[in-house]
Formats: C-alpha cells, sequence, structure tokens
C-alpha cells in the first residue's frame, strides 16, 4: 500500500491590511502542527497570501497588481519554502499570479519535500461578474482580475502518486473531477473562498457547506480518488466565508472535517491504493465508460 498522511491546513481570515509575512507567518505555525502530526503533504487554500481581493471593484492597475505575486518564490514566501525543506514536508498554496507578459492567474502550485515546485494549475472555472455591480452586499470579480487558466487540468507524479489540481469553483464541476480522474489522478488537492451568502441566489445561503462536500464527496466516489479540500474560512472584510475544510477518501466518505471557521490543520492517513477499489469495480473506465455517448459534454 501507499500510505501517507495529509494535512489541510485552513486559514481564518486574512484582513486586508494584513501584511503577506503576517500571513506566511500563520502558515509555518500550521506547517509546524502539520508536521508534528506526521503529514508529509499539507495543503494551504486558495489565493492564500491574501485577503479575498476580488470581493472589491478596482480599476486602477498599479492597485491590482498589488495583490499579484510577479515570482514564486519569492523573498516574502521564502520562509515557508525553507520550513518545508527543513521538516522535510510538501505543501500546496494558492496565490495570485502576474506573469512576466502580463497574464493574470488564480494559481496554485505543489511544492515538493525538497522545496522545488513539482505541480502548477490555473483556474479554469472562474466564477462572478467583470464590472462593479452596486446591488451587491459586495463583489465577485473573479472574471475581472484573473484570465482563464490555459494549463488544462494538470496531474503530476508526487508524493509516491499521481496528483491532481483545482481551485475553488473548478469543484463544483464535475467536469473537473472526470478529466482528473481520467489523467490518472489518486489525490486532487484543493483550496477555496466561498462566502456564505450568494448575492444572485440567496436562498440557497443555508446550503453552502452542504454543497460543498456534495460536491468533494461526488468528485472523490465517482472517480475513485481522494481530495483535500482547504478553506479560507471565518468573516473576512465583513464577508463571512464558509470553513468545513475536508478530507474525503474514493469512497466518497469524510476523514476529517475542519471544526472551526480559524486556523485549523486536519489530517487524515491517505493510502493510494485505495482508489482501485471504485476504479477496478463501479468506476472502472475501461470496462463500463461510454464516451461515445458523452458528445454533449464537450460541445460548446
Ligand atoms: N473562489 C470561488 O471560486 N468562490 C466561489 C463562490 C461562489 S460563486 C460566486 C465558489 O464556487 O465557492
Amino acid at each position: 500500500s501507499r500510505k501517507f498522511i495529509v494535512a489541510g491546513a485552513q486559514l481564518g481570515p486574512i484582513a486586508k491590511d494584513e501584511s503577506r509575512a503576517s500571513a506566511v507567518a500563520r502558515m509555518c505555525d500550521l506547517m509546524r502542527a502539520a508536521h508534528a502530526r506526521g503529514a508529509s503533504l499539507v495543503v494551504f487554500p486558495e489565493l492564500a497570501l491574501t485577503t479575498f481581493f476580488p470581493r472589491w471593484f478596482m480599476e486602477d492597475e498599479a492597485e491590482i497588481d498589488a495583490w499579484f505575486e510577479t515570482e514564486m518564490p519569492n523573498g516574502t514566501v521564502a520562509p515557508l519554502f525553507d520550513l518545508a525543506r527543513e521538516l522535510g514536508i510538501g505543501f500546496h498554496l494558492g496565490y495570485a499570479e502576474l506573469t512576466p507578459e502580463g497574464r493574470h492567474f488564480n494559481t496554485a502550485i505543489i511544492v515538493s519535500p525538497e522545496g522545488e515546485i513539482v505541480g502548477k494549475y490555473r483556474k479554469i472555472h472562474l466564477p462572478g461578474h467583470r464590472e462593479n455591480e452596486d446591488w451587491r452586499p459586495f463583489q465577485h470579480l473573479e472574471k475581472r482580475y484573473f484570465e482563464k487558466g490555459d494549463l488544462g487540468f494538470p496531474v503530476f507524479d508526487a508524493f509516491g502518486g499521481k496528483l491532481g489540481m483545482c481551485i475553488c469553483n473548478d469543484r463544483r464541476w464535475p467536469e473537473t473531477w472526470r478529466v482528473l480522474g481520467l489523467g490518472g489522478a489518486e489525490l486532487v488537492v484543493l483550496g477555496y473562498n466561498t462566502p456564505f451568502h450568494y448575492p444572485p441566489a440567496p436562498e440557497h445561503d443555508h446550503l453552502q457547506y452542504f454543497h460543498n462536500e456534495l460536491s468533494v464527496q461526488a468528485g472523490c466516489y465517482q472517480n475513485g480518488l481522494w481530495a483535500v479540500a482547504v478553506a479560507k474560512a471565518g468573516m473576512e472584510e465583513g464577508s463571512e466565508l464558509i470553513g468545513g475544510s475536508v478530507i474525503v477518501a474514493p469512497t466518497g466518505e469524510i476523514l476529517a472535517r475542519a471544526a472551526t471557521t480559524g486556523d485549523e490543520v486536519i489530517t487524515a492517513e491517505v493510502d493510494l491504493d485505495r482508489c482501485a477499489e471504485i476504479r477496478a469495480n463501479v468506476f472502472n473506465f475501461a470496462q463500463h465508460r461510454e464516451p461515445q455517448d458523452y458528445a454533449a459534454i464537450t460541445a460548446p
């Protein structure tokens, strides 16, 4: 069997004026706690270095770009890379990426226990809207600030298995999980920032935790893979973000769940060989998939 302990490092709110250095220091504390619990991989949330800035409408390019990282690693995140190397623990980190060509992405990386970036993903399903919508109590301007990711849904050899990546809204789409499953992913790591309040359909606000778990559990079961889904949580600049970080088995069972909406580590033992319980049986793709009848899925 291929067993190891994974950790989800949920982050409580990050204030608008909280420095990246402070967020990194909090993540270092969580990394130490994860390591003390035997974890070889720790998963941090989406856009983990700053507050969830797409809640504000901005027009000034310099003001927007200030939320983005132009290099990875850089001086500010170096303590996280150094600590990972010292402890021999890998990690997943979400951040806003500004490329040398001036392109903006909602990005996540996987870093090996040696401190090398071994996986990178740029978010494909960008939720929200492009223009200021005054009627909302807060904005969700991911479509304004980010380009759609251009790396597909990648799967990487790491931690003795195949790791897949997606980010936040991607987890709600069955296509995300199926493409990762077809790519051979055995463990999917993802971060999220999910507000409790969904202004276009507030009647669904009470379902936010349910929809989070429904999406991740279905993705795991229907593709026979593990997932670590990690929130940035709590009351952040007047917008309440759900917590509920979870580690889910290929059976769809939740093995660990955050109990707070603050900084919190959850852990579970992952056995990648357990993917076969599902993939060799009910979701044996080679035996039972019928892709000739799925054309509508990929039609634009
Ligand atoms: N960050 C992110 O993708 N959040 C969305 C919020 C709902 S859509 C406005 C999510 O799917 O959780």
